[in-house]
């Protein structure tokens, strides 16, 4: 067993602070930082701040000291915690889960890999070769939603442009079965430029031409999508779209005075070629598009120059939203659990794990941001709600008296935003239907109209005086986490999300199978197609609500990552970054919520296997009616009975302090114990 850590190193709970102030929370988090214990316990929850350096805690002997022990027996570290999910889940067939948040560069994803590779580390101990295969595919699907889904951000070189959900089967053994993952919201502008090009550079190029690090990158992505199951024929698709989509950003427009003309036609050459294609069909989807008239005849309208441009970045985006949908479906049908009979098998548990972006307040906030923000007050509701509903559920169930406590309950800003008919994204999306030319601005009326009362929201035009928004511009959401102050401009567009039908057509009679598998909507004319598809916020809205049910009914364990700095570096703690996302993770209501309640609870039997030896009483053995009375009689003798309460089965300890002087009279014992046996096996005594 790892030792247990020493007082330099700070609290390793951050329930055992002398006081629960912003003061103390923030000097123990710096210590920890500085003496490179990068995580510390409240409770359950593991608190963990990037060390941006490579740290020796996550061998194959430090996995050895977390199985199947109990959270308090080692120090703080994400083991702990994935271990404590594995343990509920295997012994009690409980349904868990693993929610990972923290802002930008904090050490989410590499949190969540590490978590991974902890449960394929303890599981199929007897090396069963089609649960290995299962544990492969699930740690290599990793390396290719990164590969496609990730991009080098200003905050973070590796940063993850979208949220993932990923459930991993186990069957009545704990082995790893199979599995599924869902993606949210991912960002089409940004990873479309860095990080497809090196990938679709290195599939091009020899490995000679590339440089080193993007070939071994792509020899492993290779390697992984094989090891999925990815046929040679869809890796060639793959590229060939990877390619389309950079194709597509050099190809210009301009004008020869009455129409939009292309230049570069060789461009279009290559974009039919690579997406199997009629060059002349292509050549028409980026300057025409096709409109049904009132009167039912359909006819093709040229582009102005702007809004082929527009159709053509729309179209690059489509193109690879759809290709990352398409490569997690494809990973999903190769991990989809097969065959599942309960009946043979026993109950099919799940360990879900979510890596999903933090609040996000930045100098300028757009329609991402917006929908970001609204997740994690979904996910801050069900944190809250789950973590106080478990804790009175339990106490009830034990026969324990217990205090409601107090907190701020931010369905009022979950209602703001997504309130049918009232809410933001009822208004915006109300705004997109509306016929004829709905800027920006006047949607910002609206939202002012309908929303100006409630005390969540504010605007400038709602309050003149505050200079820090602009008039036609901004909004400000009172967030849980604080305010952030919205540019409205963009929102309408990036919420409609449209996309010319020619595009979808076009790629739905493509030859390439693949391709045309992604495109299944590009099937239907044009007079089918006057339904309005649901707008991207509704979408999200719809695929957030359904994460929510799916966590909800499972039990959750939580990481809250901290980035240290904003320059990478291991060295810097920047006291004032590092307190607003301890504020905004609400993680001092956190520890107040576990100090007003039991910290911990533990079967009478066990706690008195453990402690038996610290009380005269129950030493070696105990003479009392029942196990209560022996664990009373442990109590009492240490006098901590204020600090504890005795449930129906179990004993409720307020403070970890009570187990922590326990465990160290225990380990105080311990080798004197062992001398005194050692002697009376000698006969010496
Ligand atoms: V984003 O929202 O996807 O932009 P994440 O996922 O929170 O973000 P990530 O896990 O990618 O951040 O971590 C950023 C970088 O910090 C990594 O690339 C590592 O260089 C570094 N990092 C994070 N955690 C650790 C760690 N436990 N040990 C060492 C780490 N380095
Ligand atoms: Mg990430």
């Amino acid at each position: 067993m790892a030792e247990l850590e020493g007082l330099e190193f700070g609290k390793s709970d951050f329930v055992l602070l002398d006081e629960v102030t912003m003061e103390q929370f923030m000097e123990n988090l710096k210590l920890r930082f500085e003496k490179a214990r990068i995580y510390t316990f409240i409770g359950e929850v593991v608190v963990s701040v990037n060390p941006y350096r490579h740290l020796d805690i996550y061998g194959k002997e430090v996995i050895e000291d977390y199985r199947g022990r109990e959270l308090y027996e080692n120090p703080p570290h994400l083991y702990a915690v994935a271990d404590a999910a594995y343990k509920a889940m295997k012994r009690r067939a409980k349904d868990t889960c693993i929610v990972i948040s923290g802002e930008s560069g904090a050490g989410k994803t590499e949190a969540s890999k590490y978590i991974m590779q902890y449960i394929a580390a303890i599981t199929n101990p007897s090396q069963r070769a089609e649960v290995e295969s299962v544990k492969n595919v699930l740690l290599k699907s990793n390396c290719v939603l990164e590969a496609f889904g990730n991009a080098k951000t200003n905050r973070n070189d590796n940063s993850s442009r979208f949220g993932k959900y990923m459930d991993i089967n186990f069957n009545f053994n704990g082995d790893p079965t199979g599995g599924h993952i869902n993606n949210y919201l991912l960002e089409k502008v940004r990873p479309s430029v860095f990080s497809l090009f090196s990938l679709s550079l290195c599939h091009s190029k020899s490995s000679s031409q590339a440089s080193n690090n993007d070939s071994l990158c792509h020899k492993a992505v290779m390697a992984a999508l094989k090891v999925i199951g990815f046929t040679t024929e869809e890796i060639s698709s793959i590229y060939k779209i990877l390619s389309t989509i950079l194709h597509l950003g050099n190809l210009q427009f301009t004008s020869d005075g009455e129409h939009v003309v292309l230049v570069g036609e060789d461009t279009v050459k290559h974009i039919s070629e690579l997406t199997s294609t009629e060059p002349e069909n292509t050549r028409k989807a980026l300057l025409y598009r096709t409109v049904a008239t009132g009167g039912g005849e359909v006819i093709e309208k040229g582009h102005s120059e702007q809004e082929a441009s527009y159709g053509r970045d729309a179209f690059a985006k489509a193109l690879y939203e759809r290709l990352f949908a398409w490569i997690v479906g494809r990973i999903n049908s190769v991990i989809q659990v097969m065959d599942y009979n309960p009946a043979l098998h026993g109950k099919n548990t799940v360990i879900g794990v979510l890596d999903i972006y933090g609040f996000e307040i930045f100098d300028n906030n757009s329609f991402e941001q917006f929908c970001i923000n609204y997740c994690n007050e979904k996910l801050q509701q069900l944190f809250i709600e789950l973590i106080l509903r478990q804790e009175q559920d339990e106490y009830q169930r034990e026969g324990i008296t217990w205090q409601n406590i107090e907190y701020f309950n931010n369905q009022i800003i979950v209602d703001l935003v997504e309130q049918p008919h009232k809410g933001i994204i009822s208004v915006l999306d109300e705004a997109c239907l509306t016929a004829g030319k709905v800027t920006d601005t006047v949607c910002l009326d609206s939202m002012n109209k309908k929303l100006g009362q409630h005390p969540h929201y504010t605007s400038r035009k709602l309050c003149p005086a505050d200079k820090t928004m602009d008039f036609n511009r901004d909004f400000r959401i009172r967030h849980y986490a604080g305010d952030v102050t919205y540019s409205v401009e963009g929102f309408l567009d990036k919420n409609k999300d449209p996309l010319f039908q020619d595009f979808k057509r076009l790629m739905y009679n493509s030859s390439d199978p693949v391709l045309k598998e992604m495109w299944p909507d590009g099937k239907m004319s044009i007079t089918e197609v006057t339904k309005r598809p649901l707008t991207a916020a509704t979408l999200f809205k719809n695929s957030i609500i359904a994460l929510v049910d799916k966590l909800a009914c499972k039990e959750p364990y939580y990481v809250r990552c901290i980035k240290p700095n904003e320059v990478k570096s291991p060295l810097l703690f920047d006291d004032g970054r590092c307190q607003h996302q301890v504020a905004y993770l609400g993680l001092l209501e956190n520890v107040h919520v576990r100090r007003a309640g039991f910290a911990y609870r533990q079967p009478y039997a066990r706690f008195l296997q453990r402690y038996k030896m610290t009380c005269e009483y129950t030493w070696p053995n105990h003479l009392m009616s029942s196990d209560q009375e022996a664990v009373e009689a442990i109590v009492n003798q240490h006098g901590f009975e204020d600090d504890v309460a005795y449930g129906h089965t179990k004993l409720f300890v307020r403070t970890p302090r009570t187990l922590f002087t326990l465990e160290q009279e225990r380990a105080a014992l311990i080798p004197i114990l062992v001398l005194f046996l050692q002697k009376v096996w000698r006969g010496a005594l």
